[in-house]
């Protein structure tokens, strides 16, 4: 679904589970990236995304797999080097 984040999970078998959608506010995200931002040993997601004139975000899993609303990190987004 446009405008979405959608999580799915890999069962080490190569098989995914179906789609859980995890953002609905990121907007028209342009590059996406998972790692442990806040060093608690869950993986992360960082996007940047070109709605609201640009921003990146994160949003933080909870250790279950469950994940944050968006947090803001920045506005700035020079959003013409991601269309
Ligand atoms: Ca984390």
């Amino acid at each position: 679904m446009a405008g979405t984040i959608t999580k799915y999970t890999n069962d080490g078998a190569g098989n995914f589970s179906a789609g859980v959608i995890i953002s609905n506010t990121a907007g028209d995200v342009r590059s996406l990236y998972s790692d442990d931002l806040d060093g608690d040993g869950d993986t992360d997601i960082l996007f940047a995304s070109v709605a609201s004139n640009g921003r990146f975000g994160w949003l933080e899993n909870d250790g279950s797999g469950n994940f944050s609303v968006e947090q803001q990190i920045g506005s700035t987004l020079p959003h013409d080097r991601y269309r």
